[in-house]
Formats: C-alpha cells, structure tokens, sequence
C-alpha cells in the first residue's frame, strides 16, 4: 500500500507502475491523459479507505468525509465501479482541464490580472512597482530557497507616521495554488495604487505597514508551470526517488502531529524536522526579526475559508485572543461577501481537519501575531479546484482587498466603519443619495446613537452633521444631500465608542473627505420592474428550453451550487430577466438547452452624449467543468438599431468563472460603437446539449453618463427646486466672503466668492422654478 496521500503523490503511485517519481529537468512532465474528475460521497472511514486503494488522488488537500472531488486513473475505473461508491464523472479527462489552462495562459491581455503570473513576471511586477512608487514600496529578500531562487517581498507604506503596526501576507507556501500570489500581488498593487486616490487607503498606509511576500516556495511554484500542475511542496530531494517537504507542514507548533506525514513521498511530508527547509527557516527568521507585525494571514487555495488557530489540535485560543478572533473572522466574512456576494465560511482550521505542523499555528503561538490561513476561491464545490479561470484573478482579489483593509482598520481603530454596498462617487444632481452603513466593534464598545454623517457641498466652509437612520443591528443608512449638477459633494462620517472616542471614516477627516460628484445624465435606467419593452426572440433562436422571461425569479440548486437565482439584484421591487425563472421539479427543468434563447433591449437614444457608460448586474451559471465550445453567454450592442453587433463582454466558452452569483459589469460604449440614436444591447445565452445546466439573469441596467441632465438652476442654494427667500437669505448671509464661499452659499458664478454679480444672477431668476 502506497503511503502517499495528496494529489501531487500521485507521481508516486506512477512510479511503482511506470516512471519517475518526479519530472526532473529534461523529464517531460506529468500528465493525467484519460483521468476522470470524480464526485464520490464517503459516509464512513471505511468508505475513505476503499476510495484511497482505488486513487491516492484526492483534488481536496487531506482525505475527508463527505462528498469529495478526486481524480482517478482509466485503470482504476472498473476497481471504482466493483467498490460500490456511490460517485459520478464530472469530466472525462483531467489533463483536457490541465490543457485548457494552458491555453487560457497563451491569451494573456493587457492587463496583468487577467492571467496567472510566473515567478519571473511576479518578480519584476515587484520592480515595477517600486520604481513607480519608491516613496511606498521598497523591496526586500528573505533568502534563498532550496534550489537557490530568491524570495521577495515588499513593504508598502507612506513616509508619514513612525512606530506604525505591520501586517504580513505571504502566499504560495503550496505551489499549485496559483491563485494566491496573484491576490496578494493585488492587495499590493491596490494600496500602492489608491494612496493618491482614496483617503482610505492614504489614511491606512499612514497608519500601517505592510510586508507582502508572494511566492515563498519559488522552486515548487516553477515546478507546478513546468512539470506537474499538481505539484504542491517544496523541491527537497528526500532521496529514494522522493522529492518535496510540504511547507505548511515544517513549522515547529505541533510539528510531526495528525495531518502530517513522515513519509518522504508524502504531499504532506513533514520534512525531518521543524524549519529543515530554507523556506520556512527564511519565513520564520522574516517574522521573528519584525516585532512590528501584528497580524498575518497565509493565503492559500481552495474552498472558501477563513482559518484561525489551532490546526494541530482540537484546541482553541485562550480569551481575549478568541473573542477577537471571532469578531475578526466575522469581519473578513463580511467584507469578502459584500464585494460580490461569494461565501467564505470562516472557522477553527481544525474543523476543517487536523494538521500539524502549519504557519498559522507558529504564528500565533510563537510570534504571538494574529494570523488566519484563507483559502481562496473557488469553493469546496467547485472542480476547477487549483485551476480558477483567469477572470477568477481580479474577483479574488477585489475581495480579499476589502478584507485586509477592514483587518488593518479594526486593528487601529477601536470601531470600523464599513459601506456594504461602497461608497458613492458620482451621484446624481438635486437628488438625495443614501449610503449603507455598518459599524463593527473592534476593541472599543460602540454608542449606537453616535453615528453621523458629515458634509459640504463644494471644497470650503463647516460640515453639517446630520444623523444616520439606525436600521436595527449595527447597520444604518446616510443620506447625502441634494446638490446642484456640477459640483462636488464632500462627506465623511464619524461613530464614537461610549468612552467618546471618535472614529472618523477616512480616518483622518476632516483634513481628508470622501468626495462625490454630483451630476448624471441617465438615458435609461431599468430595473426590470416594468415592462421597458425589451423582445425575447431572434430568427435563428433554437433553444428549447430556459427561454428569456421577466418575472421574480425561483431559486434552484444543483450538487451544493446556486444554479438560479432566488431573488433579482435590485433593492426595487422582485423582478428581473432570467432564462425560465421557474424553478420546476429540479434545476434541469427550466434552465437553457439545445441552442441560443436572445434578449433584445429598446432602442436607446445616446444622441449629445459624450462617454456614456452601460451597466448592468448579470448571473451566469454554467456547470460544465470545462465549456462546451458553444456554450455562452453574451452581450452585445449595436448603433444601427440592430443590423449590427459588436461583442462587449462573452462569458464562455472557457478562462470564465461562471458560478452563479450576481456580478456587476461596467463598460464605456464608446470603446465599442459611436454612441448614436438608435443603440440597442442584447443578450444571448446558448447551451449546446442538455449535459450542462445553464441559467443566466439580467438587473438593473442602466446607460448614463457623468454630466448634468438639464441646465443647472442657478439660484436654488438650497435645492429644493425653487428660487424663493430661502435662497436669498442664504446668499445674504454669506455675502460679502471674500474667499472659499462654495455654491450653495451664494457663489453663483464660480470665484469663490459672494459678491453683486451673484445677487443680480439670484434677483434675475427670484420667484422661479426650476426647469
Ligand atoms: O492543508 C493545508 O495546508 C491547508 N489547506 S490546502 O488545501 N491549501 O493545502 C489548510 C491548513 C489549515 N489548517 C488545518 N486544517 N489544520
Ligand atoms: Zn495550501
């Protein structure tokens, strides 16, 4: 019996039979031609060990209980079937998904992450930044690894502030984890990027320091692109043909315990001692040399979740330390969901299965830093597993990104104040805006009656402090006020803790606000409420099934994955466009079969505009692990009422995350037609056979642009749609400023101060209404 346990040990299991071990330089690498990606359902241990004698290679890191993903070998498959497992195929050729990868990788576009990065290309992206940004981002190298490749990391903060608190991200301790680079690259890439832009993110660079270190097991890393997909430890020879100690597996907290293995062809092999590899040794000497760090997480891929200690043992962390340890996980929980509605469970790391031996556990025990263990997308359901579509990169990282600046937040302030739904930057004129707020505890105890809104129309004079509406729990809602077109709303908020200290979001208001400016042309806005007259139908539609309908949407699930919505996007109302919203006897019932169904929007009128924008909330599920070649779904949009298309987003046939959840897109029309008179955009949904369970769903779509809809209304200070005393006593109150008066003070042609030409522009309208 082969001790081996993990995926990556199937090259030992292949060794008995037909080869190395391991693909060494020159070797070709490894290929699984012909393995089926299973879903088996183990019930006891005894079914565990009748499916490890069948395949060693389970695509979940350790053997579990439950319905698992595995990958088993052609010749196995009758030694399956006499098992009597209850399982399925979920794709027949596991090196076809392997090779699909690789071609997603050979269409890399402009932008760095649209595609997985190699070592070399993470190493000079480091460069880059830090040449662009010398004053945020230094470079540092932790040592060597085994083979003698350098680690890198970075240091990201602002010259302002000392003795600041430091936060550590590290990825790659696995090698084919590949997605988890590329999120802390971007964690990186976005605080750099937002120091100029956002007074969040200064406020937090201010305040914070950050140690980013991507790839900390370059020689696996290199190893997984050239030789073994599914390589995961480092590159130690053990000798006796055996290659590799599992990083998280090598620090000294609970070192050689469950969940690790002794045996050098192991994927969990232990290594022969705590720290006997450069890698973790390097890591180690890293953190204990920077007393700064406070808090750390390692990220890793995939299933989903938010990990603290312990992992070696079914114990948990000592109070206060668990408290804040739940609080904070809730936290990242929510942060993470809020950006595009994924579900990370967050819990012990031994609920999910004891290993001894991992960073987390040495970090927090030994180094006494906060640290979690996050395992990316995609879920524990999902069978592209390590292999996350390239579209996956960017939607992993934007919400992670919210994660560790809520951690960073919470662990600098003693409230966080957090907008679930983002905070507004263009809003539209004479119109009020709510915002979503939410204040979490983080060491201090919140004053629920505390909260406010602080703001300004323009870029001078006091805040007014309006209250936020309290809507149960910690959540409230802000208003913004109503302002003229073409000026710009500044606002921070504020909530204090029942010792009265303030926290301000951005932090440092007033001396930084957030900014909105106040201003939108809409040229059509529907959220599928009523009927706006769009067309379901095009000649040569021949779905038979799943056809478009507007109405409220009936939730359907499939094997653990949201196959049609519940509910439509929008907070108005229960509808929205969706392929057959039934939901039927099972998700097979209504969803899009045998060919194309086509949606088709009314004419638009985008006649005068200058950079209209579409946007939409769409839901596209496809569970084909890998696409059928015409499989889709598509948007598409014509300036001639329809005699032609041009192709804006396509979501298929492969590199595309289609896993059933409501995404936000945003394009400038402009990059595709001339805004013209007669736009129309249509969407087209297509399901080549009946294999694949496709459901598709479309919200809240609206064309606009920045930029006032109609004349503004000079005069109406106070915007409440007509030029009477009101406005008048409040340009008189102000007159005779000399500088900084904003509009609503009475600064009506724009200099800044209220003089005679704005009371002779205000007189000339007085008695008015606006147009
Ligand atoms: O097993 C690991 O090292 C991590 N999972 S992975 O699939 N990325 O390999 C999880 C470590 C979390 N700790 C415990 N479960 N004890
Ligand atoms: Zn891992």
């Amino acid at each position: 019996m082969f001790r081996a346990l993990t995926p990556a040990a199937l090259v030992a299991v292949l060794l008995a039979a037909c080869g190395p071990a391991s693909a060494e330089a020159g070797d070709e690498p490894v290929r699984y031609d012909g393995w089926r990606v299973i879903e088996v359902v183990l019930n006891t241990p005894e079914d565990l060990a009748k499916m490890l004698s069948v395949s060693q290679a389970f695509l979940a890191s350790e053997p579990a209980l439950g319905t698992q993903p595995w990958v088993v070998a052609p010749e196995k498959l009758e030694e399956l079937a006499r098992s009597g497992l209850v399982h399925r195929v979920v794709h027949e050729d596991f090196q076809e998904l392997l090779d699909r990868e690789q071609s997603w990788l050979r269409v890399r576009g402009d932008g760095w992450y649209e595609n997985y990065a190699t070592y070399e290309q993470i190493n000079d992206r480091i460069d880059t930044i830090v040449a662009q940004r010398p004053d945020l981002a230094t470079k540092f190298y932790i040592g060597d690894s085994i083979e003698g490749r350098a680690v890198y990391g970075l240091t990201i903060t602002s010259a302002v502030g000392v003795d600041k608190p430091a936060l550590l991200f590290n990825g790659t301790q696995h090698a084919r984890e590949w997605i988890s680079p590329m999120t802390v690259m971007y964690i990186a890439d976005e605080l750099v990027a937002g120091y100029d832009t956002d007074a969040e993110i200064r406020a937090l660079l201010d305040e914070v320091v950050f140690y980013i270190i991507p790839v900390v097991n370059p020689d696996g890393y290199i190893y997984s692109w050239d030789s073994d997909r599914m390589w995961r430890k480092n590159r130690r020879y053990n000798g006796g043909g055996k290659w590799g100690v599992d990083p998280n597996r090598n620090w000294a907290t609970g070192w050689g315990g469950p969940g690790s293995s002794g045996s050098p062809g192991s994927s969990t092999y232990r290594g022969t001692a705590p720290f006997s590899e450069p890698e973790t040794a390097n890591l180690r000497d890293f953190i204990l040399a920077h007393d700064d760090i406070v808090a750390h997480i390692d990220f890793h891929s995939h299933a989903q979740l938010i990990l603290y200690p312990f992992g070696y043992d079914e114990i948990l962390p000592p109070e206060p330390d668990l408290t804040l340890y739940e609080q904070l996980s809730a936290g990242l929980k929510a942060s993470i969901f809020d950006v595009h509605g994924a579900t990370y469970i967050a819990q012990t790391a031994h609920a999910l299965y004891l290993a001894g031996g991992i960073m987390t556990d040495w970090v927090y025990d030994q180094a006494q830093i906060y640290s979690w263990t996050i395992e990316l997308r995609p879920d524990s359901a999902d069978f592209y597993g390590f292999v996350l579509p390239p579209d996956g990169i960017i939607l992993t990282g934007e919400e992670n990104f919210e994660a560790i600046k809520f951690l960073a937040q919470f662990l600098t302030q003693p409230l966080v104040i957090r907008f679930p739904d983002g905070r507004p930057t263009l809003v539209p004129e004479d119109q009020a805006t709510t915002v979503a707020v939410t204040i979490a505890e983080s060491g201090g105890e919140f004053d629920p009656n505390s909260p406010r809104l602080l703001w300004r129309i323009g870029a001078s004079g006091p805040f007014t402090a309006t209250a936020l509406t309290p809507l149960g729990a910690n959540d409230y809602e802000a208003t913004l006020p109503a302002a003229p077109c073409g000026t710009q709303l500044q606002y921070y908020f504020q909530a204090e803790t029942t010792e009265q200290v303030v926290v301000n979001s951005p932090l440092h208001a007033p001396s930084t606000f957030h900014v909105a400016d106040v201003g939108i042309t809409i040229y059509f806005e529907d959220d599928m409420e009523s009927d706006q007259g769009w067309t379901v139908g095009a000649p040569d539609d021949d779905a038979t099934n799943g056809i478009w309908n507007r109405m409220d949407p009936e939730g359907t699930e499939y094997r653990r994955k949201q196959v049609q919505p519940e509910d439509d996007h929008s907070d108005n109302g229960t509808s929205c466009w969706v392929t057959d919203g039934r939901a039927g006897s099972s998700a097979y019932s209504y969803n899009v079969d045998d060919g194309k169904t086509t949606l088709t929007s009314p004419m638009l009128d985008l006649d005068g505009s200058e950079d209209p924008v579409l946007s939409y909330w769409r839901w596209y599920h496809n569970n084909a692990v890998l696409h059928q070649p015409d499989d889709a779904f598509q948007v598409d949009i014509s300036n001639d009422g329809g005699a032609s298309w041009v192709n804006v987003e396509t979501s298929g046939p492969e590199g595309v995350l289609t896993d059933g959840l409501w995404y936000h897109r945003e394009f400038r029309i402009a990059d595709f037609v001339t805004p013209t008179a007669q736009v129309k955009i249509r969407v087209v949904v297509s399901d080549d056979g009946e294999s694949s369970l496709v459901e598709c769903a479309l919200d809240e779509v609206c064309v606009f642009e920045a930029g006032c809809s109609g004349p503004a209304c000079p005069g109406d200070l106070n915007a409440d749609g007509v030029i009477d005393l009101q406005d008048l006593a409040q340009l008189l109150g102000n007159y005779g400023t000399t500088s900084g008066a904003t509009y609503e003070m009475g600064d009506l042609d724009g200099d800044a101060d209220v003089d005679l030409t704005d009371l002779a522009t205000l007189l000339a309208v007085y008695g008015t209404t606006c147009p």
